[in-house]
């Protein structure tokens, strides 16, 4: 397998990015510093896990930080190996011509690529003689995801701390939702919140979005100021060792009466149903079918749709307004490694995997002709969930849900 680092990216210019390592080259080796490429064979009885590393520069230190030696890399991280990154276009072929198959993300890098085309090359006369060479080239994904989808212990600590961070940023940022307030106050609240406490940073763009912005799943410019009475969508999570968190509430900062309540109401049962569904053995399936019966129901008692119940579901009528799935695979990654789905149906849930629970109901403007109230309102309310041997542990169920435990803590910043 040949892993290399994520590239550096720039914001412009020369002005770099704090750099996040690649998940995948992280979570095989802790690895987390740009500029190097790890192989790790299965055969052989040397050179098992070989890293290539950026060498020394005393004048690049000056600005970049120190370096580690090779030594202490070989050290520190356990490798059989430790070479400088300039060897690896010479000797990366060698150390992938040997086995069967490559796992390797073609495109992933053009000094990988180039290995990869190399040892290929080299594969192909070794299995003529020998009868042994690479020839296949594999997603690496295709080991890794199985892997990463059931979190160990160390993992599951990790997004504890995650969400534990999250939850206590999240009662700040709700004390600053008011009337007035711009939805740049509240999400410096969430973020500042993730990093006094010791968190990477936020795991995503922190969505703030006051009224009908929040009918915009992916808002992120969070320049508005929010509106008397309008609902207020919180998505954001904190980062920590790596490891996300991924949370959303929906408050209003002033009255909240009549059919938003009711919506509200029943995004509400929504994610209680949905949250009941979790458990090993279960599937995200059936959590996205509990949360999808719930929503159909209420669309149907709030007369936003027409129809019977049975009908809704099946026509698929509450997508309209519940245009996306209730969960995703939490981890390293925010939308995590891991299949969904296999050839025999969808994957069933097993201690250690993690992801979310977040139904949500959306009414943009002109898209609810029966309930002309409704429109401009979107809701959602997310919470992080790991499976656990009889049942469900939810890991950011420190932060209420319920409006009527909700609402002391809005606006109540001074
Ligand atoms: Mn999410």
């Amino acid at each position: 397998m040949l892993l290399p680092a994520s590239e550096v990216r720039y914001k412009s210019g020369d002005s770099e990015y704090r750099y996040r390592p690649d998940s995948e080259l992280f979570y095989l080796t802790g690895w987390e510093e740009g500029g190097t490429v790890a192989v790790l064979r299965s055969h052989g009885a040397t050179d098992r896990f070989v890293l290539f590393v950026p060498e020394r520069d005393e004048k690049l230190e000056r600005w970049m930080g120190p370096r580690l030696d090779p030594a202490e890399v070989k050290e520190r991280f356990g490798a059989d190996a430790v070479f400088p990154m300039a060897e690896f276009r010479q000797r990366g072929p060698a150390l992938l011509a040997d086995g069967d198959r490559i796992h390797y993300r073609l495109g992933a890098s053009p000094v990988c690529d180039g290995v990869v085309r190399d040892a290929l090359r080299a594969g192909r006369g070794r299995r003529a003689r020998k009868g042994a060479g690479a020839y296949v080239v594999v997603d690496p994904g295709a080991v890794l995801d199985g892997m990463r989808v059931r979190k160990d212990a160390a993992e599951v600590a990790r997004l504890r701390e995650a969400a534990r961070i999250s939850v206590a940023a999240f009662r700040e940022a709700l004390g600053c939702v008011r009337a007035g307030a711009g939805e740049w106050e509240v999400e410096a609240a969430l973020e500042g919140g993730f990093r006094r406490r010791g968190a990477g940073g936020p795991a995503f763009a922190t969505i703030v979005a006051a009224g009908a912005n929040a009918c915009t799943l992916h808002y992120t410019a969070n320049s508005a100021r929010i509106g008397a009475d309008d609902l207020v969508l919180m998505d954001a999570g904190a980062e920590f060792d790596y490891y996300a968190a991924d949370i959303t509430r929906t408050v209003p900062a002033g009255r909240l009466e009549g059919a938003r309540q009711q919506a509200y109401e029943v995004v509400r049962g929504a994610h209680r149903a949905a949250l009941a569904a979790c458990g090993p053995g279960a599937t995200l399936e059936d959590v996205h079918g509990a949360a999808s019966r719930v929503i159909g129901e209420g669309l149907v008692g709030m007369g936003a749709v027409g129809g019977g119940v049975h009908e809704v579901l099946e026509s698929g009528a509450h997508r309209a307004f519940f245009p996306h799935q209730t969960s995703h695979w939490l981890g390293l990654d925010t939308h995590d490694a891991g299949a969904y789905r296999q050839a025999l149906g969808p994957v069933r849930l097993e201690p250690g995997m993690a992801f979310t629970v977040e139904p949500g109901l959306y009414f943009p403007p002109g898209s609810c002709e029966r309930v002309p109230e409704l429109e401009g309102t979107g809701i959602r309310i997310e919470d992080d969930v790991v499976i656990t041997e009889h049942g469900a542990d939810v890991l950011t169920g420190g932060l209420p849900v319920d409006l009527g435990e909700l609402g002391p803590l809005v606006g109540a910043a001074l």
